[in-house]
């Protein structure tokens, strides 16, 4: 069975920041660690960029519209690229095949008699991009999500009928617990939807930055409302509308968003996906909010975290490893340099670090750099069949996205090694003349790093890949069948010096975040 992963497709009326590259890496993570395992993986990332906001936001640059579309999208492309994260697509609202799926999806939608045209009077948030009714308001003015003050526009619109779809989804959340992970979070949707849905009104005629009506329906005058577009993008990526080429990915195995987009996610979304009599995904994954020592990240506070600043100090997959393993997933974190450098230079520098540079260096020392394993079960099946455990139990907490318990896990594999090296201790076994005992203990250590590279490899790609090149074999799905599904050891290591991975940081990289 296939896969599909995506993210939210991030609006471009502002760089990216940490909380896109957090989405980001926990989206690449999963798909890479499908694709280590052989499944066939879509991943889709890209930018959202029609609506008031983000005309609003070309014109606040003095640039046209299309042209300050172009240079963000650009923007976050070329982060990802430099980030190295394995997106097969990267789509854009603007494209011309998008367009075309959401007009299809547009008329399927009308055809069945779920779209009317009808007026819209209302209370307006252009940040959100978000009617809300009366009640919904802080004191009669103020956006409930942002905080921002709202506009009452009135205009006529073509409204989707989602109070159709109450009981369907109803139903289905109850029969489909892991439809919203974690599963903490789908209560306040199906209170959401028990509190009654209102119709949505999906177009604008209030400005023209949208995707046009469909030829069909001939009504200039509108342009569809930005979430109906946007969230079309998982399925028009895949060439609905159009070719339907990689049609055969949907439904989506997971899409992660951040949980202040989750309501648009877990109703809207489905409730389209319903009318247009396609299946839905299988999973919403809903992520926290990331802060900054503590505090909002905010453009006015002057606390923004960049992911290329955090990257050009730090290195893009310590990042990753940091917040990967900082944060369960679906709860709040705190980026602060001070667990970041700790979690550096305890977990990287020490446990994974050293023990690579101790294996290289007594493997040379004793051996040559060659080794092989012939004596490992011999005189650690113990340490094997601890190892063996360890690595079995790893699939269940990445499909759980519990990425923080699996390197958790994943680190007791290094607990192991170094105890098996402070207990045998090679550098005795030599003295006394035992150099297969001795040398059996540096294959265990050198086959725990081997396995242990293979299954952070998704976290953190081009580490393990120097890992795994200093060891003499290479990650891919072949050696994870190998050596993690089938449990063998590997023959022959002909190890390689390399720099240290993880130089210890004494001092914070960069500049600490302004205090409040
Ligand atoms: O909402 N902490 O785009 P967007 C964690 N275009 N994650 C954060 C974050 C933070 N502080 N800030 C942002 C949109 N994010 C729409 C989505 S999808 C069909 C359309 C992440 O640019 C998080 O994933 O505002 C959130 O959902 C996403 O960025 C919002 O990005």
């Amino acid at each position: 069975m296939s896969k599909y992963i995506t993210t939210p497709i991030y609006y471009v009326n502002g760089e990216a920041h940490i909380g896109h590259a957090y989405t980001t890496f926990i989206a690449d993570s999963m798909a890479r660690y499908e694709k280590l395992k052989g499944e066939d993986t879509y991943f889709l990332t890209g930018t959202d960029e029609h609506g008031q906001k983000i005309e609003e936001s070309a014109q606040k640059n003095g640039k046209p519209t299309q042209l300050f579309a172009d240079e963000i999208s650009a923007g976050f492309k070329n982060l990802w690229d430099e980030f190295e994260i394995d997106y097969d697509k990267f789509i854009r609202t603007t494209d011309e095949d998008h367009k075309k799926g959401v007009q299809k999806a547009f008329e399927v939608m009308y055809a069945k008699g779920d779209i009317y045209k009808d007026f819209y009077e209302g209370h307006y948030c252009v940040s959100c991009e978000t009617f809300f009714t009366e009640t919904q308001l802080v004191d009669g003015e103020f956006c409930p999500d942002c905080g921002r003050s709202t506009n009452i526009i009135k205009e006529e619109s073509y409204f989707f009928k989602l109070s159709k779809y109450e009981d369907a989804l109803l139903k289905y959340y109850a029969q489909n617990p892991d439809f919203i992970m974690p599963r903490s979070r789908a209560s306040e949707v199906i209170n959401f939807v028990k509190g009654g849905l209102r119709d949505l009104s999906v177009t604008r005629t209030s400005f023209t930055w949208g995707v046009q009506m469909p030829e069909s329906i001939k009504d200039d005058k509108h342009v569809m409302y930005v979430w109906l577009d946007a969230l079309m993008n998982y399925i028009t990526a895949l060439g609905y509308g159009t070719d339907e080429a990689n049609m055969h990915y949907w439904p989506a195995s997971i899409q992660f968003v951040g949980k202040d987009i989750l309501r648009f996610h877990a109703i809207y979304w489905p409730a389209f996906l319903m009318s247009l009599d396609l299946p839905l995904p299988k999973h919403i994954g809903a992520h926290g909010w990331w802060t900054r020592d503590g505090e909002k990240m905010s453009k006015s506070k002057g606390n923004v975290v960049s992911p290329r600043e955090v990257a050009n100090a730090y290195g893009v997959e310590n990042l990753r490893y940091f917040m990967l393993r900082e944060v369960p997933f679906g709860q709040d974190g705190d980026f602060s340099q001070r667990a970041f450098i700790d979690r550096i230079n305890s977990e990287l520098s020490n446990d994974l670090g050293n023990l690579l540079n101790r294996i290289i260096g007594m493997s040379g020392k004793y051996s040559n750099f060659e080794i092989d394993s012939v004596n490992v079960l011999k005189y650690h099946k113990k340490e094997i069949d601890a190892v063996n455990i360890i690595l079995d139990s790893l699939d269940t907490f990445m499909e759980n996205i519990q990425i923080h318990r699996y390197l958790e896990e994943l680190w007791k594999l290094f607990s192991i090694g170094n105890k098996a090296i402070e207990e045998h201790a090679p550098w005795v076994k030599m003295k006394e003349n035992k150099k297969d005992e001795a040398l059996a203990t540096v294959a265990l250590v050198a086959n725990i790093l081997a396995k242990a590279s293979i299954m952070l490899h998704p976290v953190m790609p081009r580490t393990t890949n120097t890992i795994a090149d200093a060891l003499s074999f290479s990650i891919n799905s072949s050696s994870y069948n190998e050596f993690i599904i089938d449990k063998k050891l590997l023959k022959l290591f002909n190890i390689k010096v390399v720099p240290p991975l993880f130089p210890r940081i004494e001092e914070p990289l960069m500049p600490e975040a302004p205090s409040a």
